[in-house]
């Protein structure tokens, strides 16, 4: 970071990795951790009985590189994780939580992790030590002494290893309710929803081994330079086994364009490997119209080339065919393609690839998932390859690409406001109490409902609730609202400062640290973004003695909770070999759960939509109709997406600079068209307010500088979390409400 903190806005990079990302990545460890700690948990970094990263979900190939398996931002993920500062009880004597509130989001993550069990008692103005017990105790006395059990909510971030994940969801159970919204809610729960109903699985269909089969990549929505860089090493090679990659997104991100892999000569030395043959900037939220458009082409081509799509496919795998068929063709091709910003040619380029090629895999991330019409996006994806057989076979399907490093795996343990009648069944039978069977709270719904004061307790396994989330000044109020709130985390952040009457921060271990048990080293298992379950062993030594393991933490708030519990929560935390055999007994997939574990790469789920085999309702897999986006704006309305920088992850800022989009020492910026941008008559550099007028509530955010972009006219862009005051609570996706995050309608105005 530049010392006179000065906003530096350069010319967007063409290319992504490069040595550069080797000596970033060794800059932001050694500034956290000493030489000795930093090489020994590289050296076991998504190695083989080694340590998952706690950065994204992409998963680890079988061959893992001699040179590290790992990326910059994984690197940033430890370091930050790792970092041997220390947030301790003098460091919170010396702030009031006000003084605290007062720090940006990057100071707040720099003052190191936290080390004791700390309270806000009501109306003190520091936090201060307290005793696990006397933790504990707070908690169960505050959750026995709601009316309902209805009226708390138990929130998860996807970093939660699937030991704590399943003790977590099922202490959430015997207490007596399903308010279990979890981070999925604003990420892919729209894949999920989408998936479900399409495929019978709300989970992805591929492996790395059919990327690496592949004919044609589409990539929809996703920077997979900054989020998941290493899934660029598998485009590579991908591309080198001859598949073509198309990306479509309103901004040119810098690793789809060209990647310069820092573990190989031409990657240092060389030019890189341009990733994406074609590359559309279509206008943001008009994938669906997109999609139309490429699908009413190719059914005017298969009247001369019945081939193109795969009727064998469509007669014996699916449903719905002829209500979808029908229903397309009552689209006009021309407006269609007028929506989407995008030219006839570059939208005949696709379909030419596309018409060509069999084996093909779609891959997309918050790009599509965070829209009023989340679930359509994806549902029309699914269209695409139903249209061309291409799932269930190899080198072809689905690729939502996850998020956190478990994100996956906490919602197979049971981390769902709308579980299964199946895991509700075998949870019944396995532990003999009465299930609550009414659907819980969403993220969405969980902060209406403290708002209106029906949830007053809130607990958060992991996360930052109050940044994650959407229209922060109202979550703000919702939390505030509470009688209680709890967080079980790792580092300080936002969520520890707006609290209820009284709050509780107790500090965890996280991914790096060992956590040894009676003498034994105990392991974690968690999921990858395609279902392959496998462990994680900590190897440094935790912040201090009094930080606990997250079951050990899930497991005494239980014992202080529940006053009958059939489970014995000591012998399940003894050994999470005991938590692994009752996952096993209770979870369809986990059986031999920890025989299988020990193979170093792990085990694959059941998934039926790999293999063809469509698990829905009619066994089919289901063509369905969706929905343009319907977003009215006003002549001077832009629609705004909300985005990461390359240095955060989430709501953690690792730095201020964005180095692949040319920002430098700053994040409160708006990216536009530079023809919009001088039709109001701004320049680079200049201070302006974003606000908008949704049910009459005005909501704006100031300060942000204007960066002129590389984006379609009418769309703009600014950094998540800094954006968050913006995006209505109620302005959620049909069917999954995650939050339409990706698409604001937003004003602009001089400062
Ligand atoms: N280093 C790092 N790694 C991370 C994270 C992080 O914050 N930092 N976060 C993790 C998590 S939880 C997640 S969910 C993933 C997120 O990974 P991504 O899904 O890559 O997340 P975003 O940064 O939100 O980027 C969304 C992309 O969608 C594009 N986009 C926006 N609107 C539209 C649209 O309407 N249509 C199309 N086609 N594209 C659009 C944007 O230009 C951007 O390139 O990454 C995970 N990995
Ligand atoms: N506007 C807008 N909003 C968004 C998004 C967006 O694109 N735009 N993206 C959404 C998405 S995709 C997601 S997933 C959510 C993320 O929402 P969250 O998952 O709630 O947020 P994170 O920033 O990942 O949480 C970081 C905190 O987790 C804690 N932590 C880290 N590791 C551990 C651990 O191992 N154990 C424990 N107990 N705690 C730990 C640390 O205290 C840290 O401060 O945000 C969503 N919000
Ligand atoms: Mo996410």
């Amino acid at each position: 970071m530049k010392k006179d903190n000065k906003l530096i806005i350069n010319h967007p990079s063409k290319s992504a990795a490069g040595i550069k990302a080797v000596y970033i990545s060794l800059q932001q460890i050694l500034s956290r951790m000493s030489v000795k700690n930093s090489f020994k948990v590289l050296s076991k970094l998504n190695q083989k009985e080694g340590i998952d990263c706690p950065g994204c979900a992409w998963p680890d190939p079988l061959r893992r590189s001699k040179l590290g398996e790992f990326c910059e931002n994984g690197v940033k993920a430890i370091a930050e994780e790792a970092m041997e500062r220390k947030a301790n009880p003098k460091f919170f004597s010396q702030y009031s939580v006000k003084e605290l509130q007062n720090q940006s989001d990057y100071w707040l993550g720099q003052q190191g992790r936290l080390t004791h069990p700390m309270i806000l008692r009501e109306n003190e103005t520091h936090y201060s030590p307290i005793s696990w017990e006397e933790a504990n105790t707070i908690i169960g006395q505050e959750l026995n002494k709601l009316d309902n059990p209805n009226e708390a909510a138990f929130y998860t971030s996807g970093r939660t290893s699937n030991e704590a994940a399943f003790l977590y969801q099922l202490f959430v159970r015997m207490y007596g309710t399903n308010n279990l919204p979890d981070c999925s809610n604003m990420c892919h729960e729209s894949s999920g929803v989408a998936l479900s109903k399409t495929v019978g699985i709300g989970k992805g269909s591929v492996t790395l081994d059919d990327l690496y089969k592949a004919e044609l990549i589409i990539i929809f929505g996703q920077n997979p330079a900054t989020n998941h860089p290493r899934m660029l090493s598998c485009l590579e090679k991908a591309k080198k086994n001859g598949a073509k990659v198309v990306a479509i997104n309103p901004l040119k991100e810098a690793g789809l364009t060209n990647f310069k892999n820092p573990q190989t000569a031409k990657g240092i030395i060389g030019g890189g490997t341009d990733i994406a043959d074609l590359y559309l900037q279509l206008k943001i939220n008009e994938d669906v119209a997109l999609l139309k458009a490429v699908m009413i082409k190719l059914f005017q081509i298969s009247e001369q080339h019945p081939d193109i799509l795969d009727q064998e496919f469509i007669n014996q795998k699916t449903a719905g065919f002829n209500e979808f068929k029908e229903e397309l063709l009552t689209h006009n091709l021309e407006s269609l393609i007028q929506r989407t910003g995008l030219s006839i040619q570059e939208i005949d380029k696709l379909v030419d690839l596309i018409a060509q090629r069999k084996k093909i895999i779609t891959c997309w991330g918050m790009g599509l998932t965070q829209h009023v019409n989340g679930v359509d996006n994806i549902q029309e994806v699914v269209n695409l390859l139903l249209l061309k057989g291409s799932i269930g076979k190899e080198g072809a399907g689905t690729c939502p690409v996850r998020g956190h490093s478990n994100v996956q795996g906490d919602r197979t343990m049971g981390i769902a406001e709308k579980p299964s009648k199946e895991l509700l069944d075998k949870i019944a039978e396995n532990f003999g109490f009465t299930q609550p069977k009414e659907h819980g709270y969403s993220v969405v719904d969980a902060i209406t409902a403290m708002y209106h004061q029906k949830v007053k307790v809130f607990i958060g396994m992991g996360g930052n609730f109050l940044s994650a989330a959407p229209d922060t000044n109202y979550t703000s109020q919702a939390l505030q609202n509470c009688n209680l709130t709890v967080h079980i985390s790792t580092k300080l952040n936002r969520s520890h400062l707006t609290t209820g009457k009284t709050a509780l921060i107790l500090p965890s271990m996280g991914r790096t640290d060992k956590y040894i048990k009676n003498g034994k080293a105990q392991f974690v298992t968690v999921e990858n973004s395609m279902g392959v379950v496998h462990s994680s062993k900590g190897a440094l030594t935790p912040p201090s003695e009094f930080v606990e393991s997250e079951p050990v933490i899930v497991a005494n708030i239980a014992k202080a909770t529940l006053q009958q519990s059939r489970v014995n929560w000591d012998f399940l935390t003894e050994d999470y070999n005991n938590i692994r055999d009752l996952i096993a007994k209770t979870i369809n997939g986990f059986e031999n759960y920890n025989e299988r574990v020990k193979q170093p790469i792990g085990f694959e789920l059941p998934n039926g939509a790999r293999t063809g085999n469509f698990t829905t309702p009619n066994k089919k897999a289901n063509f369905t109709v969706n929905k343009l986006s319907d977003i009215a704006l006003d002549a001077d309305d832009f629609i705004m997406m909300t985005t990461r920088s390359h240095d955060q992850f989430n709501t953690t800022i690792y730095g201020l600079d964005d180095r692949y989009r040319g920002i430098h020492n700053g994040r409160m910026v708006v990216f536009m068209n530079s023809e919009d941008a001088q039709k109001l008559g701004l320049q680079k550099g200049d201070k302006i307010s974003l606000y908008n007028n949704y049910n009459n509530i005005k909501r704006q955010v100031d300060n942000f500088s204007v960066v002129p972009y590389n984006i379609p006219k009418g769309c703009v862009a600014t950094y998540y979390p800094e954006s968050n005051p913006l995006v209505p609570i109620n302005l959620t996706a049909h069917l999954s409400h995650t939050p339409s995050s990706k698409s604001v309608k937003v004003k602009i105005k001089k400062s």
